[in-house]
C-alpha cells in the first residue's frame, strides 16, 4: 500500500482556484505505489474493459484509449492531465477522499476533478464503501475529455455552489440529480441502452445487473422528476433514468434552478423502488430482490 502523501500546502497560481492554501489537495505519490497497487488497478481495469465492450456508451472506452488509459500501470494524473488540457481544460487533483460539499462543487465549477489518491487493496476488490482511485479515475476521467459532457460538470459544480447557498433542501435534490446522472446514468445508444454513470463502470456486477437485470426500472430522464427521486447508497440502483445523449442532459440543467427547488419545496420525495405517475416508462422493474427501506 502507498505510503501516507505528503500533504501540499500551496500558493495556488492565478487559475483563478481562490483558497491561499488548499488542504484538501495531495500530489499523487505514484513512485509510492505498490506492486499490489498496480496488480489491484490492472486486475480491475482488464475485468471491466472486457465487461463493457458493447455496455458502456462509446465515448467512454475511446476516450480512454484516446488518453492512454492502460491496464498496465495506474496512470499518472500529471500525464492524464496533459490530455484533459488539451480537449476540455479539465484537470484531475489528488485528494484523500470525500470531500465537504462545497469544496467538491467549487473544484468542479473550476474543471477540476477530484481523484482519491489510493486505491482499494485486493480484499476490498468487489466492494468498498467509499470512492478509491479505481472508481474515480477509471469510472469518472474519460468522459471528462467529452466536451458536451465536461460542460454539464462544470455547470453542475456551480450549480452547487449555489445550491448549497440557497438551504438543504436544494442540496437534496441536486444530489440526487448527480447520482442519477454522474454516478448511475444510462444512456440510449445504438436503439439500446448504454452505461454512462461512474458508479455503474466501475462495478462489475451492477455493469451488468443495470442493463440486464428484470427488477429495476428504467425510466426516461426528466429533471424534476430525478430530484425528487431517492436513491440506494448500500445495493444496485432500484430505478436508472436514461438520457437520449449528452446534448440533452446539458440541455436539461441550463435554467436556473431556484424556481425549480421552489416548486420542490411543496412536492413529497419518491421513493426510489418506485413510479411515479407521468413517468416515460421504458421498462417497468419486476423488484425482485429489491431491499425494503434505506432510500436516500
Ligand atoms: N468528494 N472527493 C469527492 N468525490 C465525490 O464524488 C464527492 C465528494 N463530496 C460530495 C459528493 N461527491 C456528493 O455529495 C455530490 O453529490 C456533491
Ligand atoms: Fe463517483
Amino acid at each position: 500500500m502507498a505510503a501516507t502523501p505528503k500533504r501540499v500546502e500551496h500558493q495556488l497560481t492565478d487559475k483563478g482556484y481562490v483558497p491561499v492554501y488548499a488542504t484538501g489537495i495531495v500530489e499523487q505519490p505514484w513512485n509510492d505505489y505498490s506492486e499490489t497497487d498496480h496488480a489491484v488497478w490492472a486486475q480491475l481495469f482488464a475485468r471491466q474493459n472486457e465487461l463493457l465492450v458493447g455496455r458502456a456508451c462509446d465515448e467512454f472506452l475511446a476516450n480512454q484509449r484516446r488518453m492512454g488509459m492502460t491496464a498496465e500501470r495506474i496512470p499518472k494524473f500529471s500525464e492524464l492531465n496533459a490530455a484533459l488540457a488539451r480537449t476540455t481544460g479539465w484537470e484531475i487533483i489528488g485528494v484523500e477522499g470525500l470531500l465537504p460539499e462545497l469544496d467538491f462543487f467549487e473544484h468542479l465549477a473550476n474543471r477540476r476533478f477530484p481523484v482519491t489518491w489510493w486505491i482499494r487493496t485486493p480484499e476490498q476488490l468487489d466492494y468498498l464503501s467509499e470512492p478509491d482511485l479505481f472508481h474515480d479515475l477509471y469510472g469518472h476521467v474519460p468522459l471528462l475529455m467529452e466536451p458536451v459532457f465536461a460542460d454539464y460538470m462544470a455547470a453542475y459544480g456551480r450549480g452547487g455552489v449555489k445550491a448549497h447557498g440557497i438551504g438543504p433542501e436544494a442540496l437534496t435534490n441536486l444530489t440526487r440529480l448527480y447520482w442519477y446522472t454522474v454516478e448511475f446514468g444510462l444512456i440510449r445508444q445504438h436503439g439500446d441502452l448504454r452505461i454512462y454513470g461512474a458508479g455503474v463502470l466501475s462495478s462489475k456486477t451492477e455493469s451488468i445487473y443495470s442493463l440486464e437485470s428484470a427488477a429495476p426500472h428504467r425510466i426516461g430522464f426528466d429533471l424534476e422528476r430525478v430530484m425528487r427521486a431517492q436513491y440506494r447508497i448500500d445495493t444496485f440502483q432500484k430505478t436508472y433514468f436514461v438520457i437520449d445523449g449528452f446534448a440533452e442532459l446539458m440541455a436539461a440543467t441550463e435554467p436556473d434552478f431556484t424556481p425549480i427547488y421552489a416548486r420542490l419545496a411543496g412536492r413529497p420525495p419518491i421513493p426510489a423502488g418506485e413510479v411515479g405517475e407521468g413517468d416515460a416508462v421504458i421498462q417497468r422493474g419486476t423488484g425482485e430482490g429489491f431491499a425494503e427501506g434505506g432510500d436516500v
